[in-house]
């Protein structure tokens, strides 16, 4: 039998070759494996039961043709996208990305973290993702419905509360969620938790919206509470000014921190004496203008196109929330510079590998994106819950429950580190912590 190195080496290669120039995928792939090399060492019957080469390899994948009509009449055509990827802990779960941007290797770069962040969670919830190359950007709200329809008209026949159970991404919001639950309502004539992040008035979960971002916080919380330390009187910069971003702000802020700058895909803003979050919930949830409008409204606040500027801005904590690869290694050494003891990830990979590892090295607490940012699909699990109950909880209620998760994430995560030989490193503690009850499922069911 090969080494454990060497297996894993083979998985790659097979993951390279079977999925060319999907450049994310390969990325996030690459960063499971081979932190699972002292996993198979310990477990020689993954590797005798070929369980990465089935665990690299997604369930379903579906590709399909989204045609609508603009407000013009003219008929415009996008790709959908539906990875169904694995199944072994319960219904396939997670959201649905509409950016230019998205194409095959983007969704299954997610599907593939969905998998194991699903894992961490602790709840019943297998993982896939999902999306489209629509750009919602300077659409009418007629244009997003029809879009929005359209995309059910084929995704219905593949999803369901106890199959396949969607949500919201970048691009893809309450707004979104509302007319593709109309939708596949209308095809079904059925009434169930099909989607999550609904509204509040038909089966959404009170702290979904809130749950990614205050997840983040509650997990960076633990991870400053490793260093004797707490948000109170920090400096935090928040990269992103979207669902995720928003709520990160709202919990540090309430948590005694100070955020001084924020981004959107243009620049970013930098408001020394703390940006004002009604400002930017305002401009972004309500009336979706650019992020440099803040500062005409706040004199105080400098505006700078380009995005990577923000990582200049000196801090104590960074939580990159907007996207992959948003933060490189010359970002990271310039946060280090700066004395930046903690970075959570509240998107998924937004730092390069390269920047991750100069994090690690360095001693700033780093945790991943599976794990900082399981709040909101941890949210959807509840609500999953409490649409099969008919029932709806108190934002508080949630609230906790969510808190509990974070807590237990940090701690799963950090004590599998431990357990295989690199105390302190979250990434390679929640890669095995989330692997391993995925991968002791697939075992008990046989050949999956
Ligand atoms: P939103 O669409 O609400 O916001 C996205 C934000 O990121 C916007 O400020 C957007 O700027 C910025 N952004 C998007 N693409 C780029 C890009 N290519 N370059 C620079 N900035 C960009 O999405 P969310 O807040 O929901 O998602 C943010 C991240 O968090 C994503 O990585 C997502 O996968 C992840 N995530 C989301 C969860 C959720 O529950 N929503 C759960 C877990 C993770 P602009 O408006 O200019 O495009
Ligand atoms: O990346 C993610 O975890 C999400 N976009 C949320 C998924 C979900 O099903 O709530």
């Amino acid at each position: 039998m090969a080494s454990a190195k060497e297996y894993v080496k083979n998985v790659i290669e097979t993951v390279k070759k079977r999925n060319p120039g999907e450049s994310e995928f390969h990325q996030a792939a690459l960063e499971v494996l081979e932190s699972l090399i002292p996993v198979i060492e310990k477990h020689p019957e993954f590797q005798e039961s070929s369980l990465l080469e089935r665990i690299v390899e997604p369930e379903r994948q579906i590709i399909f043709r989204v045609p609508w009509q603009d407000d013009k009449g003219r008929m415009q055509v996008n790709r959908g996208f539906r990875i169904q990827y694995n199944s072994a802990l319960g219904p396939y779960k997670g959201g649905i990305r509409f950016h230019p941007s998205v194409y095959i290797g983007i969704i299954k770069f997610l599907g593939f973290e969905q998998v194991f962040k699903n894992s961490l969670t602790g709840l019943m919830m297998g993982g896939g993702k999902g999306g489209s190359d629509f750009d919602p950007k300077g659409k009418s709200d007629s244009e997003v419905m029809r879009f929005c329809q359209s995309f059910m008209n084929e995704l219905y026949r593949h999803i369901g509360a106890d199959t396949d159970v969607p949500a919201g991404d970048i691009g893809v919001g309450g707004r979104e969620v509302g007319y593709m639950f109309g939708q596949w309502k209308k095809l079904t004539g059925l009434w169930n938790g099909v989607l999550t992040g609904k509204g509040l008035d038909f089966g959404g979960s009170l702290a979904r919206t809130e749950a990614t971002g205050y997840g983040c916080v509650y997990y960076t919380d633990e991870m400053l509470k490793d260093r004797k330390t707490s948000f109170d009187g920090k400096i935090v910069t928040i990269s992103g000014s979207g669902n995720v971003a928003i709520y990160a702000h709202q919990k540090a802020t309430q948590l005694g921190g100070k955020v001084v700058a924020m981004s959107d895909s243009n620049g970013f803003i930098y408001d020394k004496n703390g940006i004002n979050l009604d400002t930017i919930k305002k401009l972004k949830e309500v009336e979706r203008k650019r992020i440099s409008e803040y500062a005409k409204e706040h004199k105080g606040a400098q505006y700078t196109e380009g995005c990577l500027g923000i990582w200049n801005v000196k801090c104590d904590v960074a939580l990159p929330c907007a996207t992959q690869n948003e933060l490189d290694g010359k970002a990271a050494e310039t946060l280090v510079k700066n004395g930046c003891a903690a970075v959570a990830e509240g998107a998924n990979m937004p730092c390069t590998p390269e920047a991750a590892e100069i994090f690690i090295k360095n001693k700033v607490s780093f945790g991943p994106g599976k794990a900082a940012n399981a709040g909101g699909v941890a949210t959807s699990g509840l609500e999953m819950a409490q649409d099969s109950q008919r029932e709806s909880w108190t934002f508080d209620e949630v609230d906790k429950k969510l808190y509990r998760i974070m807590v237990n994430i940090h701690k799963a995560g950090k004590e599998a580190s431990e357990e295989y030989g690199t105390p302190g490193n979250l990434v390679n503690g929640s890669n095995i912590a989330g692997f391993m009850k995925v991968a002791r499922a697939m075992m008990a069911q046989g050949l999956v």
